[in-house]
């Protein structure tokens, strides 16, 4: 196996060769936000610092990524950190206010705001942090579980960059694509350099995997999706495989989510991703039939499921495997961990995908 130097030898590498579409003994099995705040040893450290000293500190952000591997055998760690260090990175302030999520006191108000941002190749010179945090972390890792390293695709990122936290509709930053597109593909343009060099970043330091998060695809429609996500989606993928080539390293295998986006899904089979993440509201026979055969499938279970008692989530998770298959699949819930989330229905999950999945 290719194997970067300095790192331990890979003693569980079942999420890697499933993400290449090889042969598994079982299907592996990661879950997003499993580090997180339904943990209590993470509320812990939670409370001792504030959200982004968490993710600026690499020892915090390496003690919280292994969290959930000590209490579950998961097959892979993805690094704490956040999809908006991108941002902050092109000089945006963004707060982790508590009860209410990342706030920016001062988004984007409109095309003239973009000159407020950093060149998008000088942004990863910021972002240091999380490199150093992730060579920690698979050294820590000891080859156990894959690292996942991650970003925030465009489109989801530019809504942040407008909106300024969370909404329903994004109607701020639909705004921007229906009333200054030039623009929304200028700021589109700085977010793909800047998670480009930061992902090849992130393979150097010791990632492995990566994902790519468009959280907000529900918000798009076919078409606002091809002129204002699939470009750049395409245009991440095509660069970082290519520039982690050039840099002699192993082909790392890339995982596309788009979180709603159940109508991306053809689309996306056309791009070099190996994986596609699907959320509960897709069904993964007819994702199968829109991303053909040679894809990997990851994901679906509805992250609510949990809130049911043991028996449920191993039926839920039987049939689940079922449908998907146990061949170029990669288990996961639909989206992420609540934090008001049983520990233990977590651990219910990860059994019963190994008790349904092994050969
Ligand atoms: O185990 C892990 O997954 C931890 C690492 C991680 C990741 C992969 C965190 C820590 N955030 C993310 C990605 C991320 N951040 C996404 C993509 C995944 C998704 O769709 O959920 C998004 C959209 C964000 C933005 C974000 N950060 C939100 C959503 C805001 C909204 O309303 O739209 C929130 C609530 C956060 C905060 C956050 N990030 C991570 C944690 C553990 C938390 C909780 C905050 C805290 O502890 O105070």
């Amino acid at each position: 196996m290719a194997q970067e130097s300095g790192f331990p030898a890979m003693v569980n590498d079942r999420l890697l060769r499933a993400a290449r579409g090889e042969e598994v003994d079982q299907v592996p099995v990661w879950v997003m936000r499993q580090a997180g705040r339904y943990l209590p040893e993470f509320r812990e450290v939670r409370a001792k610092h504030d959200f982004f000293t968490m993710c600026q500190t690499p020892s915090l952000s390496c003690q919280v990524t292994l969290q959930p591997l000590n209490r579950f055998p998961l097959d892979a760690a993805i690094i704490f950190s956040d999809i908006l260090v991108i941002p902050q990175a092109l000089g945006m302030e963004v707060e982790m206010r508590p009860g209410e999520g990342p706030v920016f006191p001062s988004p984007l108000r409109g095309p003239d705001d973009l000159s407020r941002l950093a060149p998008p190749g000088d942004a990863c010179t910021k972002l240091q942090y999380v490199f150093d945090a992730l060579t920690l972390t698979r050294k820590e890792l000891k080859g156990k579980a894959t690292l996942i390293g991650f970003s925030g695709a465009p489109w989801t990122i530019m809504a942040y960059m407008i909106e300024g936290k969370g909404s329903k509709t994004m109607s701020n930053a639909k705004g921007w694509l229906y009333r200054h597109a030039e623009a929304s593909h200028r700021l589109l343009k700085i977010i793909t350099e800047a998670t480009i060099h930061y992902l090849v970043g992130q393979v150097k330091a010791g990632a492995q995997v990566l994902q790519v998060f468009e959280s907000h695809a529900e918000h798009l429609g076919p078409q606002l999706f091809r002129d204002f996500a699939l470009p750049y989606l395409k245009q991440i993928c095509d660069q970082v495989k290519e520039r982690v080539k050039q840099l002699g390293l192993p082909d790392i295998p890339m995982i596309v989510f788009p979180k709603g986006g159940h109508y991306t899904l053809k689309d996306l089979a056309s791009l070099k991703y190996e994986v596609i993440g699907i959320d509960w509201t897709v069904d993964p026979i007819l994702a199968r039939e829109l991303v053909g055969p040679n894809k990997v499938l990851q994901g679906n279970l509805d992250p609510c499921a949990l809130y049911g008692d043991k028996k449920s989530i191993d039926t839920a998770v039987k049939e689940m495997v079922q449908k998907f298959g146990r061949h170029r699949y990669i288990a996961n819930l639909g989206h992420g961990m609540y934090p008001d989330m049983d520990p233990d229905h977590l651990a219910a999950f990860v059994q019963a995908v190994q008790k349904y999945s092994k050969d």
